[in-house]
């Protein structure tokens, strides 16, 4: 996504520049090593360049900044809860305006610090007293944390996702690996099936693959580079892309948008929120994924 032609509201520091993209406001950060941005609307990745890369992050040209509506593209953060379990779908973080509460900057890169606490609204969805930040870390990689702690008198549990959609040169021609051969099918009634450990891709995908290594790689022959996806904190890796029925159904999407992107999501997946992972009073748990290119 190009950051560079959108209204400058407040430079924070050198690098650090907050611009607005129609009613959402975005963190913009331009570092010798990268560039990026998050917006607070959602506490969304929406670029990540590292120097002379094309952005590594998808974002659709019909994405609606309108501070109301989950951006389509970067990295939606799902949670409390990850898909159609419960609603509104993926939760309401990706949804709620994030607070910046931090940026440091060094000769290495620059770390944005967001948060969100439980509102009025979120309890009405989802009503436990909670502590988010995400850590956004931007040096030739990017590294995303989602920090959750219960700050509520009870245990609650919850699942979730970093959802990345990755930026490629052509969909049918990556191949992906390092997914592990087991996943659930969301495209066949959920039903558990063990395929192989490489992926090219002809029509739409929804899986959860449940036993994934410890690196994904999705080889671009278009764009000469392999990006690598490590996460931390999941228990499984979703890929997903909806092709080109799936696009046109989307408001937000380009019919042909699902050529150029592929989502490889750290997620901590649960068939229904009773069966998320728990967190006791003062308990904390750290969702991560590290992205770059080689
Ligand atoms: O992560 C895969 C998935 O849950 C798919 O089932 C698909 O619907 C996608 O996320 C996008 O969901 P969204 O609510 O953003 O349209």
């Amino acid at each position: 996504m190009d950051l560079q032609s959108l209204p400058v509201l407040t430079a924070l520091s050198d690098c650090v520049t907050i611009v607005e993209k129609d009613s959402v406001k975005i963190i913009r950060v331009d570092h010798e090593k990268a560039s990026a941005g998050i917006a607070l609307h959602g506490g969304h990745v929406v670029s990540f360049k590292p120097k002379d890369q094309d952005d590594l992050i998808w974002m659709s040209n019909k994405a609606i900044f309108d501070g109301k509506t989950a951006l389509r593209g970067g990295i939606p953060v799902c949670w409390p809860w990850f898909g159609r379990i419960a609603a509104p779908a993926h939760g309401f973080a990706r949804n709620s305006e994030w607070e910046l509460i931090e940026h440091r900057e060094n000769d290495h890169g620059v770390i944005v610090e967001l948060g969100l606490m439980a509102t009025e609204e979120s309890h009405q969805l989802w009503p436990h007293l909670f502590s988010a930040r995400l850590t956004v870390e931007i040096t030739e990689q990017l590294k995303v944390t989602l920090k959750v702690e219960n700050i509520d008198e009870a245990a609650w549990t919850f699942s979730g996702a970093l959802h990345t959609y990755l930026n490629l040169g052509d969909i049918e021609q990556v191949k992906t690996t390092g997914m592990g051969p087991e996943y659930i099918d969301s495209l066949q009634n959920d039903e558990v099936i063990i395929g192989g450990n490489e992926l090219i891709l002809t029509d739409t995908i929804d899986r959860v693959y449940t036993q994934p290594e410890s690196a994904i790689f999705v080889s671009d022959p278009l764009l000469h580079r392999t990006l690598n996806v490590e996460n931390l904190g999941h228990n499984s890796a979703v890929l997903w892309n909806p092709w080109y029925e799936g696009a046109k159904g989307m408001r937000d999407m380009e019919d042909n948008g699902y050529k150029t992107f592929l989502c490889v999501e750290s997620a901590l997946h649960a068939p229904t929120l009773e069966q998320g992972k728990t967190l006791q009073p003062g308990e904390s748990h750290e969702l991560v994924t590290i992205i770059s290119a080689q």
